[in-house]
């Protein structure tokens, strides 16, 4: 079949309106996205929390050597998982009320492909082995034990966890809640996944979210982070969006997607973040703790952030900066 240029193409259009076989515009062609300039040369990395700039780093060298984004966002969010000071993400991860470190991960890149690992366990790299998920089966999750066996079949490094110092630390947080069924407390300390979003050269965009979830959560509790939608979105037509905070909450309004819907909607990522949180504030009765962050970035290489409650920061990585931003918030503690 002849390949139609784009002007033949409008020529047939206006015609098959005229004829009655196609019909005039419909309701869902009114929310296309906004903007359609050219995003080339506006490499750009951001991510949650102040670990976000080590792993910013790693993710601009990617991107600074003509690498793709969802190179970058893997191997920055690798970082995160191999720093053994950080009690929140990989290896340095706390545990469960039973002792177990349960690692979650996603990733999704510009073609809408995505992977995801969750209850993952003794596994260095959950985020590696989430787009081994992605590039080399026919799923998009996997969890636990057959997760664990996917791992180590495909050679992805085994780590003992918890650390020995963290162990130590859950051994005197079990001491004083033996009560099984008492929820585990939340705080600002215990939920700091890192989430980061990438824009190539292409202007292509990528990313990665991965966490040891919430510190002493019940046995066999998932959070946002793994669920593509919740903890992390891209639609490479609109942008990106990433979660970091009590999961919960964020997939209560799969608050990832959501970003990415309103950004769609013409909205500007700093906007779509926070009228994610307030969707969230809405929908809760009880916000005692329950802290959320979203991060975004669109095709124009423009971000935001917002949070329910004051402390959340963000990594920004561009041509000629690099920063710790605050994000904004909602209210204060
Ligand atoms: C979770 N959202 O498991 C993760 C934890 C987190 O910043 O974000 N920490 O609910």
């Amino acid at each position: 079949m002849k390949k139609l240029n784009r002007r033949s193409f409008f020529k047939l259009g206006a015609l098959g309106v005229a004829v009655g076989v196609f019909k005039p515009v419909r309701a869902g062609e009114l929310l296309r996205p906004a903007f359609t300039n050219d995003p080339k040369g506006k490499k750009i990395v951001i991510s949650t929390w102040n670990h976000g700039m080590a792993a910013n780093s790693k993710a601009w060298e990617v991107l600074s050597a003509s690498g793709a984004a969802i190179d970058a966002v893997e191997q920055g969010v690798m970082v995160t998982e191999a720093d053994v000071t950080n009690r929140s993400v990989g290896i340095g991860g706390r545990p469960d009320r039973d002792g177990h470190v349960t690692l979650d991960a996603c990733i999704m890149d510009h073609h809408s492909k995505c992977g995801s690992v969750a209850f993952l366990e003794g596994i260095a790299h959950p985020i590696s082995v989430a787009r081994a998920v992605m590039e080399r089966t026919q799923h998009v999750m996997l969890v636990g034990e057959g997760a664990y066996e996917f791992a180590v079949m495909h050679g992805f490094d085994k780590a003992k966890m918890p650390l020995p110092e963290v162990k130590k630390d859950w051994k005197e947080w079990k001491k004083e809640h033996k009560d099984e069924f008492k929820k585990p407390e939340i705080n600002n300390e215990n939920h700091d996944t890192i989430g980061l979003l990438a824009m190539d050269g292409n202007g292509d965009l990528s990313g990665a979210c991965t966490t040891s979830g919430w510190a002493y959560k019940l046995h066999g509790r998932v959070g946002d982070s793994p669920i593509i939608g919740a903890g992390l979105f891209v639609d490479n037509e609109v942008g990106a969006a990433t979660a970091t905070g009590v999961g919960e909450a964020v997939i209560r309004i799969a608050g990832s997607h959501t970003v990415v819907e309103l950004m769609r909607q013409g909205k500007s990522p700093q906007e779509a973040c926070q009228l994610a949180v307030e969707r969230i504030i809405a929908k809760h009765d009880d916000l005692t703790g329950l802290q959320v962050g979203f991060i975004a970035l669109n095709k124009k290489g423009e971000y935001g952030a917002y949070s329910v409650y004051k402390g959340f920061n963000f990594a920004l990585r561009k041509d000629g900066q690099e920063e710790l931003i605050d994000a904004e918030y909602d209210r204060d503690w």
